[in-house]
């Protein structure tokens, strides 16, 4: 059952919107869980996101499993790379890096990934994920070794998106990238939203509690923020349910 991904559209008809906390296993240490899950469940987020783009073996499985013991929220693999796929999740974003050019992170990570995901139960969410410009180079950008989507080309932003749902994609992810300088444009967010019948993921940069809301009065169904709550973990205490 495609639970995690009939939850999104349920919740995007009522009309809900969603926050997932982004938890870098590189950055998170095993010890920390426990308190930092504290204040995700006191507060509006739906889901959990695990993932950086570089993280050693088994980091991120030992840490999906502590963070199991403190939430019920779905964990949601945003993996930078093969290793990070683990079993104990509940789902995992099959990312297409339709911004660049790249054949290894349009198709070819994808086709390594296969045997390993057959080996798991996980929710597989296909995610068209485009990175834009934000005024600074990102860890994404560096190890996809792709370049991003200027800001300025909104016609090209939307014609991505777009060409994702039409390949059949679920999800579309407009990333600004993890530590972004600016975070994506409330007016690139919703000229993208009116040409998807997909819900809309957007991250990177977002630290306040007005970027947030920008991003959703723009058409974000689901904001992913990491940083923020990295930096201050008090951001969760604003924005408790
Ligand atoms: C990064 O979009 C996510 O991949 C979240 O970005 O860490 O800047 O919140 P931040």
């Amino acid at each position: 059952m495609n639970s995690i991904y009939q939850n999104i559209i349920t919740s995007i008809s009522r009309p809900k919107k969603l926050l997932a906390v982004l938890i870098d296993p590189d950055k998170m240490n095993v010890e920390n869980v426990s308190g930092f899950l504290d204040k995700v469940n006191a507060s509006i987020a739906t889901h959990i996101f695990v993932g950086g783009s570089e993280v050693d073996k088994g980091v991120t499985e030992t840490l999906v499993v502590e963070i199991k013991k403190y939430s019920n929220l779905p964990i949601v693999l945003f993996p930078g790379d093969i290793i990070q796929i683990t079993d104990k999740a509940d789902g995992i974003l099959f990312l297409s890096l339709i911004s660049g050019r790249n054949p290894e992170y349009l198709i070819g990570k994808h086709v390594e990934a296969v045997s390993k995901i057959n080996e798991t139960t996980l929710e597989v969410l296909p995610t068209g994920y485009m990175l834009i410009e934000n005024g600074k180079q990102t860890s994404v950008e560096r190890v996809s070794q792709t370049k991003p989507i200027k800001r300025q080309a909104l016609q090209t932003i939307i014609d991505t998106a777009k060409a994702g749902e039409l390949l059949g994609m679920q999800l579309i992810y407009l990333e600004a990238g993890s530590g972004a300088t600016h975070p994506i444009e409330p007016k690139i967010i919703s000229n993208v939203k009116q040409q998807l019948n997909i819900p809309l993921i957007v991250g990177g940069g977002i630290r306040s509690l007005s970027e947030l809301t920008s991003a959703y009065k723009a058409g974000a169904d689901l904001v992913v923020i990491g940083t923020a709550f990295e930096d201050d973990e008090t951001f969760l205490n604003e924005i408790k349910k």
